[in-house]
């Protein structure tokens, strides 16, 4: 039996928002662990753009966008629930912040983890602009246990894997920065079956010649 097949990379926070969305779907794809400087030529014929993740349906359509991908699979599968099908408030709420996590703050995210790139401004800087999301979490949060409501949907499992990545940057700052709910928030996200699942690790695709391993619920 054919499956989709997904070009990804372990680390990318899109292509873990991209495998979230397959896992929580139950949709088994072939997975294909890449190497960003050794791009495979079938992905690039695929998605010249060149980023991961890219999924290829059966039926040779390609959808090359992380988003897009969670939206396919959950669609495909009826999980409405995640996709606030029924509730467009929410659904409008969900898509906004994830507008924000994705065009306002992940560059500033970049700036923060790579900020000896960019000297025009100090780390604590770049971190202080990223921060204005952070806290915008922090009231959601605060509202509800995720965020847009008391359940996860796909506004927190697109997000996380980002927040996941600003934490990182200095740890220590993390663990002790004024944001308590988003920091239980990711941790509870991070101990996850789901995000366990999604981050096992598979050896690369073109060294292994292994032609897929399959995500499996
Ligand atoms: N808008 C794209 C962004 C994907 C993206 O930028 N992925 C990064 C890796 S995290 C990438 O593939 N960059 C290309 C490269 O580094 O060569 C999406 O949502 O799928």
């Amino acid at each position: 039996m054919a499956y989709p097949i997904l070009y990804s990379f372990r680390r990318c926070p899109y292509a873990m928002r991209a495998r979230l969305g397959l896992y929580l779907a139950g949709k088994e794809v072939e997975l294909r662990e890449i190497v960003l400087k050794h791009k495979p030529e079938p992905m690039l014929a695929a998605s010249p753009k060149g980023t991961v993740p890219v999924l290829i349906l059966e039926d040779g359509r390609v959808v090359d966008e992380s988003l897009a991908i969670m939206q396919w699979a959950l669609a495909k599968q009826g999980k409405h629930a995640l996709l606030l099908t029924h509730e467009p408030g929410l659904q409008q709420a969900a898509m906004a912040l994830i507008d924000a996590n994705d065009n306002s703050f992940k560059p500033w995210l970049d700036k923060y983890k790579y900020a000896d790139r960019h000297p025009e401004q100090s780390q604590e800087d770049y971190r202080a602009q990223g921060e204005r999301f952070i806290a915008l979490l922090e009231a959601r949060l605060s509202e509800h246990d995720q965020l847009v409501s008391d359940a996860a949907s796909i506004a927190d499992y697109a997000i996380f894997p980002f927040v996941r990545q600003f934490a990182h940057v200095d740890n220590h700052w993390w663990q002790q920065a004024p944001y308590p709910k988003v920091r239980a928030w990711l941790n509870a996200h991070l101990q996850s079956t789901a995000f366990n699942a999604v981050m096992k690790k598979y050896p690369t695709w073109l060294d292994s010649g292994e032609s897929f391993a399959l995500l499996q619920q």
